[in-house]
């Protein structure tokens, strides 16, 4: 598509969807709607959007992610990831998908504080793909470590970095300042072709990097990923006018790849999940029916003790460590994705089927966690000589942009010296959410106004720190920012990927 063509499309595309902006009820139309069986209920196109309940029949039994082959020698960690098409079951339909390894989710790669992570890389993704609505090429792609506090320059974590059908890279991520205890995760990143190739299949792997507790090694854990999909004639249906301005949302909502997965547990024990929103657009407000959800991490690492809550609100891209003391008596729970906002769906995600043998496992009382000491510490900071920074989330002719600047044609630039703070006052313009995603450096929230209550007091709160928070609309997210160990140039941008690549994104040079 020529630049000319491509700014007509968004233009016209913004004034489509300004009138009747989630008249189709977050992303399902009436006609997905109807080439899906699991949908409860649709209402009409006309009417103020209803609840719609998405409530798949049980599937199989819950499946951990795969794990990726590694080899180690000494702190050096080495694994082999490619990009391929490849035929993945979903709920009993092949669909042909673009995978890491063949895979999807992609495989877990598991690595401790101080490792050096060598990926060897190569893109096989066909020169057919094509184009994508954006004129860009759809088989073009590179690594982004999404959360990992890692050089943003050379081979690191450097999504400047871009690969054509062929092309091979040695990526090397050293690990000496990344927390343990935390869940990161691998997607692509190049700008124009993210959304399209996450809602593909690329929706990522998991980055764990290893406790540094023992107060968590006796409890059983699992990754859940959360990824939508819409299937058209048995394949991810194609991007269509004003999914850039709205978001691509599927109703074919997987964990782990699996639709409506049933995880087996005792009565009495304690489970840890790892929870990841992968998806690029829907938001994922989770509950498990009967339980209280125990937040002992966020998105950067562990905190000091369980936080117990009844629901917790996750936008694309973050993620949630959480125990659960499961249910005394034996029953089937399900666990839900909650009407959040625009998107008033009420999706069941997976059950977790009580049985067998009571135990009587406890919830520990703190955790050791340095992480949530240096949160501590950030809390208590004196932020009043700060250098302050103002950024707004906005529409401009249909294209996204941070402070009015579309990264396409002139991004808006951030420069910030190494080894010092700053206070990131980040709003969001108009009637959508707006999940900030900034690279390399962690933040403390320290408020958030508007949007979901019990979100913004959760998250003002806690000894955590995060890489993805979400700017509801209107709203303001103040964040005190430690910018550490590492030069070069990265970026922030929003995490509803479609709007990342139509440009709300903005370029951070750290000096
Ligand atoms: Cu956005």
């Amino acid at each position: 598509m020529r630049e000319l063509d491509r700014r007509e499309f968004l233009k016209t595309s913004a004034l489509a969807t300004a009138g009747g902006l989630f008249y189709a009820y977050g992303g399902v139309s009436e006609a997905e709607a109807q080439s899906d069986g699991h949908m409860g209920h649709m209402s009409p196109r006309t009417a103020k959007p209803e609840a719609v309940i998405i409530d798949p029949p049980p599937g199989g039994a819950y499946i951990e992610p795969p794990e990726m082959p590694l080899t180690r020698n000494g702190n050096e960690l080495s694994c082999l990831i490619d990009t391929r098409m490849n035929d993945i079951d979903i709920a009993g339909t092949k669909v042909n998908l673009m995978t890491y390894n063949g895979h999807f989710p992609g495989q877990t790669i598991r690595a401790k504080r101080g490792d050096i992570l060598k990926v060897h890389f190569k893109n096989n993704l066909p020169k057919s793909l094509g184009k994508n609505m954006l004129g860009h090429d759809r088989s073009e792609t590179n690594l982004h470590t999404h959360g990992w506090h890692v050089s943003p320059s050379g081979k690191a974590d450097n999504i400047l970095l871009a690969f054509h059908t062929g092309e091979e890279h040695h990526y090397e991520y050293d690990l000496s300042h990344q927390a343990g205890g935390a869940m990161s995760y691998y997607h692509p990143h190049i700008h124009g072709t993210v959304a399209d190739q996450v809602w593909n299949g690329l929706s990522g792997g998991a980055l764990i990097v290893e406790d540094e507790t023992p107060e968590l090694s006796q409890y059983e854990t699992h990754i859940l990923m959360i990824k939508d999909i819409t299937l058209h004639n048995n394949q991810p249906a194609p991007y269509k006018f004003g999914d850039y301005h709205r978001g691509k949302k599927g109703h074919t909502i997987m964990v782990n790849g699996l639709v409506h997965p049933v995880m087996s547990a005792k009565p009495g024990q304690v489970i840890r999940l790892r929870v990841l929103n992968a998806c690029q657009a829907r938001f994922i407000h989770l509950s498990l029916d009967g339980h209280q959800l125990q937040l002992i991490g966020t998105d950067s690492g562990l905190l000091d003790k369980p936080y117990s809550v009844n629901r917790l609100l996750m936008s694309s891209g973050e993620r949630v460590d959480l125990l659960v003391k499961v249910s005394d008596k034996p029953g089937a729970f399900k666990m839900y994705a909650l009407p959040y906002g625009n998107m008033p769906q009420m999706v069941t995600l997976m059950t977790l089927d009580v049985k067998g043998t009571k135990v009587n496992d406890q919830l520990p009382a703190k955790i050791t966690s340095w992480r949530a000491e240096e949160a501590i510490k950030l809390r208590n900071m004196d932020i009043r000589k700060l250098k302050k920074v103002e950024m707004y989330f906005s529409f401009i002719e249909g294209e996204g942009a941070m402070n009015f600047k579309v990264f396409d044609h002139e991004p808006y630039i951030h420069t910030s010296k190494v080894d010092t703070y700053e206070l990131w006052v980040i709003k969001a313009e108009g009637a959508m959410d707006h999940p900030f995603h900034q690279h390399v450096n962690p933040g403390l929230v320290l408020s958030i106004t508007g949007g979901d209550p019990d979100y913004a007091r959760l998250y003002s709160t806690i000894p955590g720190l995060k890489d993805t928070i979400n700017v509801p609309p209107g709203g303001t997210v103040t964040m005190l920012m430690p910018i550490r160990h590492y030069t070069g140039t990265t970026v922030f941008h929003c995490h509803i990927l479609e709007h990342e690549d139509i440009g709300m994104v903005g370029i951070w040079k750290i000096e």
